[in-house]
């Protein structure tokens, strides 16, 4: 069973005693760091969207929501599930933790437990970022962050959007911490996840044309101005704390 670092909480909050176990310490955002052993096909799932396909509208409509999630989602899950099946070893390990460790897994599953790893990751993250609700600004530490590494929000965000914009075919747009807790605005080609070159993810955007195409057609930069409508900055706010804590 994989439980989002929420659910998790809420279920050690409920058992007595766990958290004297250490189990609060190792918690990841999307899994529990160790699983038992499960049937080989289900080692990683799809988590549910959090709201309805067309919940975003009108920045991001119900069709492109309902295929991004249920088609290319589905397929990185499923990719890595068979990736990892080659390999009891690596079914007990977290997909951040594959990514994180990518240079030492066995050559011939390298290549799909980045772009489906990643995509898993990444898409997981996603979901979770925005919300109906969202938009505005960020609050508390993460806002004082923000202007303390580009300046202003507005300068932040400037440089998030031409991440995305200047990122050559598919990928993704970021904020980032350096392991010097740093903050830095970068972009990845594919479905690479930053946590493969040491970087915490705190947010990004998804900018394959799966991502936007339907209702933007080729305008990418509208795309990203309109995103940030639904950007969950509680949410990012969690990451960003997330981000300071882990090792
Ligand atoms: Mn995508």
């Amino acid at each position: 069973m994989t439980l989002n670092r929420r659910q998790f909480l809420m279920l050690l909050g409920a058992a007595t005693g766990a958290a004297s176990l250490g189990l609060a310490e190792s918690a990841e955002s999307l899994e529990l760091p160790f699983r038992s052993a499960q049937t080989p096909s289900e080692v990683f799932k799809l988590p549910p969207l959090p709201y309805a396909y067309d919940a975003l509208e009108p920045f991001i409509d119900a069709e492109t929501m309902q295929f991004h999630h249920d088609k290319h989602h589905a397929a990185y899950v499923k990719n890595l599930n068979a990736a990892v099946n080659k390999y009891p070893e690596l079914k007990v390990m977290t997909a951040e933790g594959l990514l994180r460790q990518i240079q030492t897994l066995p050559a011939d599953v390298r290549t799909a437990v980045t772009n489906n790893g990643g995509g898993h990751v990444n898409h997981s993250m996603f979901w979770e970022i925005m919300s109906p609700t969202g938009g505005g600004r960020p609050t508390d530490s993460l806002a004082a962050a923000i202007r303390q590494s580009f300046g202003s929000f507005e300068a932040f965000q400037t440089a998030f959007n031409e991440a995305g914009t200047q990122r050559f075919g598919s990928g993704w747009a970021w904020l980032v911490m350096q392991p010097n807790g740093d903050l830095q605005v970068t972009s990845t080609g594919n479905q690479d996840s930053p946590l493969m070159s040491g970087l915490f993810p705190i947010m990004g955007n998804d900018v394959w044309e799966h991502a936007y195409y339907l209702k933007y057609r080729n305008k990418r930069d509208e795309y990203l101005n309109n995103w940030w409508n639904v950007v969950n900055w509680p949410e990012v706010e969690r990451r960003y704390q997330q981000a300071m804590t882990e090792p």
